[in-house]
């Protein structure tokens, strides 16, 4: 196997924890044997538990010896919650290691040198691209800035509505892309909307399967803005209700509880508040195509009055989704 092929089964492995490792990154690992087969595969257990590479090399065994260590971030060279990645390498006879990304963790980079200086070839860069636009992303945004990466979902019109003018807004996009969107939740840490959505929609928050049975991990759902919920809403006892306006106060409170990535769902007054701010990171549309001519836009005052201040996105990707375009944009900085 190439290591492209091993970095590729390691990025499918931290795809897999997805969503279950915070605060820490969910990493993946392959161990190859000396022949180049695959013989461990590994991702980061919930938090206290195991890295991505010890449990990669439980499954080696004695295969490891000789062999290759292929991991989307740098081995980690400290004592924190668990023993350093590099001595479990070091101790079961790996003589590579190819690693996607550094760590820019202080406390847990410097894997590699440690790794060299035990005589072992190490290897840095390999599909670093796909692990910092793909799993590590939001990580890599919380060990930069201290603050959870947002995403803002919607679904609207081609016309960029997400109700038409009475409020009726059920469904505008398709079920394929509901049932999309129940997926991603369960990938993330935490769901936010305001109390006008929960006033309107009383949404449950929870990510659910086609027969609206509950997927194994849900996100913590939370509600922003200064009024009550109404009694008897789904999300009154289930929900972290943040009475504030300020995204970093938001954001501020989410990190002191380990959220590294936060969906944002709405509706458009929370959105604004966070374009405002420049607190949304990458923007998921699902555009139907359909029609609503009247009705509410996305977004209500981003901060926009002239076209000079326009906030300006690059796409990075473009799928069909079922019969709705499915557009992921970045914020052009
Ligand atoms: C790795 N492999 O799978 C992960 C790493 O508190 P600890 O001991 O769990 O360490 C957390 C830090 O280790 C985390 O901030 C990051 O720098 C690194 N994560 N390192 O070698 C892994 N998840
Ligand atoms: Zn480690």
């Amino acid at each position: 196997m190439t290591p492209e092929d091993a970095m590729a089964l390691a990025i499918a492995e931290s795809e897999r924890v997805r969503g279950t490792t915070s605060p820490n990154p969910p990493v993946g690992c392959v161990i190859l044997d000396e022949r180049g087969n695959a013989v461990g595969f590994g991702g980061t257990q919930p938090i206290g538990g195991a890295h991505a590479e010890v449990m990669a090399l439980k499954e080696a065994g004695t295969k490891a010896q000789g062999g290759t260590a292929v991991v989307t971030l740098e081995p980690c060279s400290h004592y924190g919650r668990t023993p350093p990645c590099t001595e479990a390498l070091i101790e079961a006879g790996i003589k590579h290691v190819i690693h996607a990304l550094s760590d820019p963790n202080p406390r847990a980079a410097g894997g590699a040198d440690l790794l060299r200086q035990a005589g072992i070839t190490v290897d840095s860069g390999l599909s670093a691209d796909l692990v910092s636009n793909g799993p590590l992303r939001a990580w890599l945004h919380y060990a930069r800035t201290g603050r959870p990466h947002v995403t803002w979902k919607y679904a609207a019109s081609l016309d960029g509505r997400i109700a038409a003018q009475d409020g009726t807004s059920q469904w505008i996009s398709s079920e394929i892309s509901r049932k999309q969107v129940h997926e991603l939740r369960t990938k993330l840490d935490a769901i936010i909307v305001g109390t006008n959505t929960v006033r309107k929609d009383d949404p449950a928050l929870t990510a659910r399967d086609a027969d609206g049975m509950p997927l194994p991990r849900q996100p913590l759902p939370v509600v922003v803005g200064k009024s009550d919920l109404p009694d008897g809403a789904k999300l009154q006892h289930t929900a972290l209700h943040l009475r504030t306006h300020d995204p970093d106060e938001v954001l501020a409170e989410l990190a002191g509880r380990g959220v590294v990535d936060v969906l944002l769902e709405g509706g458009p007054t929370v959105a604004g508040a966070f374009l405002r701010a420049g607190r949304i990171d990458r923007v998921l549309a699902y555009v139907a195509p359909v029609l609503l001519g009247d009705g509410p836009a996305a977004v209500l005052d981003a901060g926009v009055s002239t076209i000079t201040d326009a906030v300006r996105l690059t796409v990075e990707d473009v799928t069909m989704s079922g019969p709705d375009l499915r557009i992921s944009a970045v914020p052009q900085i």
